[in-house]
């Protein structure tokens, strides 16, 4: 078995400008990660063998990006026990049809679903990493470490706004 990392699959490559944004999280938190382009719809069959490998060699959790009838998590979720987050895409409808796709999962398959675009993708990253961290004790301090310099911008903007 691999050391632990994160799985991030897209439905397109299209997606990959959003999912930057994850990439530059797990980046800065120095987390291991795989990233792949694999649909739900396009490829099937790559994306069970894809999820079957990297679940036995040792991905703690999966993030899961895709648009429109966005079946990608749930698809993943269906052949893993490891915690699945979701990321809509806003491919159409403003992205709510992903969303709905994503986050109304049948009972017992669980997705973790976050918000569209971006700032879903930010959080699925963190949201993987806090997951890792829960095994790792350095990487929790590193995302303890990443809260309160974020914490001291915001009072630091906020005080240079007083002046
Ligand atoms: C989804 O369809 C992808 O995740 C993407 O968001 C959307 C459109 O894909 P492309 O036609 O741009 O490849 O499967």
């Amino acid at each position: 078995m691999s050391k632990p990392f994160l799985a991030i699959l897209m439905g397109s490559d299209s997606d990959l400008p959003v999912m930057t944004a994850a990439v530059d999280v797990l980046r800065s938190l120095d987390v291991e990660f795989e990233i792949k382009v694999s649909s739900a719809h396009r490829t099937p069959v790559q994306t069970h063998d894809y999820v079957k490998d990297a679940d036995a060699r040792g991905a703690v959790a999966f993030i899961c990006a895709a648009g429109m009838a966005a079946h990608l998590a749930g698809a993943v979720a269906a052949n893993t026990t490891k915690p699945v987050i979701g990321v809509p895409i806003n491919s159409s409808l403003d992205g709510l049809d992903a969303l709905l796709s994503t986050v109304q999962m049948p009972g017992g398959i669980p997705v973790a679903t976050v918000a569209i675009g971006k700032a879903g993708a930010k959080n699925a990253a963190y949201l993987g990493a806090q997951i890792m961290a829960v095994g790792d004790a350095d990487l929790a301090e590193r995302l303890k470490q990443e809260r309160q310099a974020n914490t001291d911008s915001i009072v630091a903007k906020d005080a240079a706004l007083q002046d």
